[in-house]
């Protein structure tokens, strides 16, 4: 399978670390989602990664797709649970740290976009709250990590390392429950350092 990636993007680490935990083997390869060139458009018409293009030549996305797909290659409940209550909660998990990273992505891309006169702070902040309240509720449900990890923590441990690498580590300071969390979660995930983000 090959992995259509950036290798800072939070989103792209989340489908190499259900990998690693898995067992499963990808075939990295960077695309440039700047580029109209790129291969990418054709593969994926959004233009974004992580776009993956399985054994069989299909191509799956976006990464909540790519990760369900490895967990049915594994077998299946691996990392996405099978018990109604357990399976939803790990759902909402992944859908509320994906749209955290979503927010913090939108944050980024103003400053990548735009010049620094035309940034519209009313956007910045309504973007800059969702990351607030996001990483409120999950300090507010956080307990220490167990394994096995699921789909939403996944997410959540890749959008806590990617703030800590485009934000310097500032969630830190108001979450501390949060950060025993991602201490747990980061020891028990091996494939996790292994796909840090370096600038
Ligand atoms: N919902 C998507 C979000 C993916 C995403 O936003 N990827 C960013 C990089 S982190 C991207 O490809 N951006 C390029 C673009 O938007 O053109 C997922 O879960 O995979």
């Amino acid at each position: 399978m090959q992995l259509r990636l950036s290798p800072t993007s939070p989103f792209a680490r989340k489908v190499r670390v259900a990998a690693a935990l898995l067992g499963q083997t990808l075939e990295l390869e960077p695309a440039d989602t700047l580029n109209p060139g790129d291969t990418l458009r054709s593969q994926n018409p959004l233009g974004k990664v992580p776009t993956l293009v399985t054994a069989d030549g299909e191509v799956l996305f976006d990464s909540s797709v790519i990760l369900a797909y490895l967990d049915h290659l594994a077998g299946g409940h691996r990392i996405v649970p099978a018990e109604p209550k357990a399976r939803f909660a790990a759902l909402r998990k992944e859908a509320l740290a994906d749209g955290m990273m979503d927010a913090g992505i939108l944050v980024l891309y103003e400053a990548r976009f735009r010049p620094q006169e035309k940034h519209e702070p009313k956007w910045l902040e309504h973007q800059s709250q969702k990351m607030a309240r996001a990483l409120a509720a999950f300090e507010a449900e956080a307990a220490p990590f167990a394994a096995p990890a699921t789909v939403g923590d996944i997410a959540l441990g890749c959008a806590l390392g990617w703030f800590d690498f485009r934000f310097g580590g500032a969630w830190r300071a108001d979450h501390p429950r949060l950060v025993a969390w991602y201490e747990g979660f980061v020891q028990a995930c091996p494939g996790f350092e292994a796909s840090k983000p370096v600038a």
